[in-house]
């Protein structure tokens, strides 16, 4: 049995077709600027987010610290959102390796609402507050469930930014699954933001690699933050060999894996075991407070049906659809829940 493995879209392996793209890539150091594949990755990418310029960093943890230490000085605060990954997933290296103080607010499906934002921006300052530097906002936003933040919302904050002379990060992880599930095109998210993240590595299905994008000013000095962060890589084309086969080829196909996020949790909502409604993209929460099963003991159950799982909380389960489940692993990760279900 081949096991489903639904705890996460970082878990997709590359097929043969990508493998094949990144055997023959050609290469050269890009410490020195020599590998062209690099240079064609970043090229492309810059393109298709309608920014100036790209710089391919190993991890969405490094685009993101790398934007952080490229945009704001030690001491000046950035504003996010209280359950946003810069803040809570990256075991806080805002603070211990960019020195900048958070100032996390409270969001609805990610959002942060922009009287809040205000409110932080103008609040007295009598010489004692830390400057406010960057504000960063997370599309698709991950402990929200996966929820898009909408077009409008990105203009609007991009506007409130600029009037209190913030910049804006934007952890992009999965900005392509909010651009399919948007219907719009990448840049049409990236349009107002300094500087946005993408990773190849999520549910474009490339072994490795994300991608910052921003001004050419910006990368330039970001491409120096990430000497200085230990993330210069040396012959990197056949990783980024992966990349480029990823835009090319992995986008327009996100949109399979919402439809079967959608199944998934329509599925679940028949046990009362999730809100449907509040699936935009590729990630279903599961929630089994009323199961009589904590989620932990759920994920060793549906473990023994071949389906890989993970608990996010004692009641919460986070399933995440991508490239390597098919609609019939969708069925039978419902069978396995039904199975669960009638054993309890
Ligand atoms: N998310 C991972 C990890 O939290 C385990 C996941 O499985 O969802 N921003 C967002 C919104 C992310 O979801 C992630 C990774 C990152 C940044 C960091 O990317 P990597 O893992 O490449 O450093």
């Amino acid at each position: 049995m081949r096991p489903i493995d639904l705890r996460s879209d970082t878990v997709t392996k590359p097929g043969p077709a990508m493998r094949a793209a990144m055997a023959g890539a050609e290469v050269g150091d890009d410490g020195y600027g020599e590998d062209p594949t690099v240079r064609r990755l970043e090229e492309t990418a810059a393109a298709r987010l309608g920014k100036e310029a790209a710089l391919y960093v190993p991890s969405g943890t490094m685009g993101n610290l790398i934007a952080l230490l490229t945009h704001a000085q030690r001491g000046e605060e950035v504003i996010l959102e209280a359950t946003s990954h810069i803040h809570r997933s990256e075991l806080g290296g805002i603070a211990a390796l960019a020195g900048l103080p958070s100032r996390p607010l409270a969001g609805i499906r990610g959002a942060v609402p922009l009287e809040a934002i205000e409110a932080a921006c103008v609040a007295g300052d009598y010489g004692v507050l830390p400057r406010i530097r960057l504000l960063c906002l997370e599309t698709t936003h991950n402990a929200a469930g996966g929820a898009v933040l909408p077009l409008d919302y990105m203009r609007d904050a991009a506007v409130l930014a600029r009037r209190f002379g913030l910049l804006l990060h934007v952890d992009g992880a999965r900005l392509f699954n909010a651009a399919v599930a948007l219907g719009a095109a990448p840049g049409a998210i990236a349009r107002h933001v300094d500087s946005v993240t993408f990773c190849l590595s999520k549910g474009l299905g490339a072994p490795v690699g994300s991608v910052l994008c921003g001004t050419l000013d910006f990368i330039a000095r970001a491409r120096r933050t990430r000497r200085m962060v230990g993330g210069t890589m040396r012959q990197a084309g056949v990783l980024a060999a992966a990349g480029l086969y990823a835009l090319e080829h992995m986008v327009e196909r996100l949109a399979e894996d919402h439809a079967h996020a959608k199944r998934l949790a329509a599925g679940l909502a028949s046990w009362g075991y999730c809100d449907p409604a509040q699936v935009e993209t590729n990630i279903v929460f599961a929630e089994f407070a009323g199961s009589g099963l904590p989620a932990a003991e759920w994920a060793k159950r549906l473990g023994e049906h071949g389906i890989v799982c993970r608990a996010n909380s004692a009641t919460r389960m986070r399933l995440v659809l991508h490239a390597d489940v098919s609609g019939q692993d969708v069925d039978a990760a419902l069978s396995a829940f039904a199975a669960v279900r009638r054993s309890l």
